[in-house]
């Protein structure tokens, strides 16, 4: 077992868990991407893999052009009661709020959206009592009765128990009925360094709620622990009786403050408990992740893969593998990714280091491989079939730092992401991206190598992390292959 390893690496937080037999499922947040809520399963808990996703349709996400990055699908909780999946979430783009989805099988497909207009804010729970009654429970923390079938809510919401007194940003809250108590479960501190999990627990849903006198119950702020911010958590036990936490966390590198690039990912821990409260043991993880894998994708198929996600929406007009088969067509929109309405389908950043390369085809248009944050953070490799460019935008300088005379189409882009050279000091980056091309023989030339700390939440803000894809600045670009892999520092 590694001890400091994601079970699901790259940016999948705020992971809810839920057990159905000997099938665990686990459901993560997804922000300005669709389409939204990745679905994972396992038999084990430490091996995952994506069935799907949750929201794969307009009617269920919409992400308006002037919507922010880091708004949109925030925090679902999953749950399964009666032989039905439920999932509830916000979605915080302008006028949307917080929805109900179910289904019957977490793969999908899922239902379309209950609006619950009632429940007074982000990170919502769902929990039934034993006489059926639905409680939803957010951040701040407060909780109403709700009717999940059609969203309703019942009576003024009431607070509970919000953590240590002072503490920043009690959120996150689940509450599960275990033996003779009611716990509440949450986040506090913020979710970055001061990141922690605490719990109380009361004789009903609403409480009162009597602290564990050893909150936080996990934290790893203020230590060396090379896996921080850990926090936003959720319980299950185990079909053998055991008792896991799922929770987020960051792997930062370089020197002081520390940069983490991947967002923040799923890890596991063995939770057991003494006295009636829970104590949360060491990170466990698999040596090698099935979530993590080396990943190929010729576009043969009619379907992207589910671990292909687009910006805010993937209109068929825009992203298709059946214009020239065997191919991902992108059709621009937006003039670069500075701009929200950007073209741009890509997968998550998985591991520290990694390559990816794909062969465009520029002919119809200007597009090609980048390594993204948000708008206004992303280094690119692109051709218009004269010039080879590698751009870099950082906060609101955006500037071209390389070219090359480009004719060949097909032309095989490539980036790689490594450790920074030494001499390492405090003032040394996490990583360093090189963006390139590769010859027929394999052999790849970077264009330019430029330091990863800029592509990190630190510097970019916000709740997401690496994504790395392909695009179109302008007219038509198709894409022929794709490889994504690891690569051993
Ligand atoms: C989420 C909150 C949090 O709503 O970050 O770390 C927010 N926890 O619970 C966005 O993921």
């Amino acid at each position: 077992m590694s001890d400091q390893s994601p079970v699901i690496p790259g940016f999948h937080p705020d992971p809810s868990i839920c057990r159905v037999g000997e099938d665990y499922y686990v459901v993560c947040s997804s922000f300005e991407y669709f389409p939204g809520i990745p679905v994972f399963h396992s038999r084990d808990l430490l091996h995952w893999t994506r069935i799907g996703n949750a929201l794969t349709r307009p009617e269920q996400l919409r992400l308006p052009f002037d919507m922010p990055s880091s708004a949109g699908i925030y925090a679902p909780t999953l749950r399964h009661r009666n032989g039905r999946f439920w999932l509830i979430v916000t979605n915080c783009a302008e006028g949307a709020g917080n929805m109900i989805f179910t289904a019957t099988d977490p793969a999908g497909p899922w239902s379309d959206p209950i609006p619950a207009p009632g429940v007074p804010g982000i990170d919502p729970d769902l929990v039934w009592d034993e006489d059926g009654t639905c409680w939803c429970t957010v951040a701040g923390v407060s909780q109403v009765r709700i009717d999940p079938a059609t969203g309703e809510t019942f009576g003024t919401p009431h607070r509970m128990w919000s953590g240590a007194p002072g503490a920043q940003a009690p959120e996150a809250p689940h509450l599960y009925r275990i033996g003779d108590h009611w716990y509440l479960l949450i986040a506090e501190g913020g979710t970055e360094r001061g990141h922690s999990v605490s719990i109380a627990r009361g004789p009903s849903p609403a409480g009162p709620f009597e602290p564990c006198l050893a909150n936080p119950v996990l934290t790893h702020r203020s230590t060396h622990h090379p896996v921080q911010n850990t926090g936003h958590a959720d319980l299950v036990q185990a079909a053998d009786g055991t008792w896991w936490m799922v929770f987020l966390a960051v792997r930062p590198g370089g020197g002081t403050p520390g940069w983490h690039v991947l967002g923040r990912e799923t890890f596991l821990a063995p939770v057991t408990w003494e006295n009636g409260w829970p104590v949360v043991g060491e990170i466990t993880a698999p040596e090698k992740s099935p979530a993590g894998e080396p990943f190929h994708d010729d576009f043969d198929a009619p379907a992207l893969h589910p671990s292909w996600i687009s910006l805010r929406d993937r209109a068929p007009a825009h992203c298709t593998t059946t214009e020239r088969p065997g191919s991902l067509t992108l059709h621009a929109r937006g003039t670069s990714l500075d701009a929200p309405d950007a073209v741009f389908t890509g997968r998550r950043q998985l591991h520290l280091n990694c390559r990816a390369r794909t062969s465009v085809d520029v002919s119809q248009g200007c597009g090609g491989l980048a390594v993204r944050l948000n708008e206004q953070h992303h280094y690119d490799i692109e051709s218009d079939g004269n010039e080879v460019r590698v751009i870099s935008r950082v906060g609101t300088v955006r500037a071209v730092v390389a070219t090359r005379p480009g004719p060949a189409n097909p032309l095989v882009l490539g980036v790689q992401v490594t450790p920074p050279p030494a001499p390492h000091d405090a003032r040394t980056g996490p990583d360093v991206i090189a963006l390139g091309t590769e010859e027929p023989d394999g052999t790849f030339t970077a264009l330019a190598t430029l330091d990863g700390r800029y592509l990190s939440t630190e510097v970019a803000g916000g709740f997401t992390g690496r994504v790395i894809g392909l695009y179109a600045a302008a007219g038509t670009v198709h894409f022929d292959r794709f490889t994504y892999e690891p690569l051993t520092p």
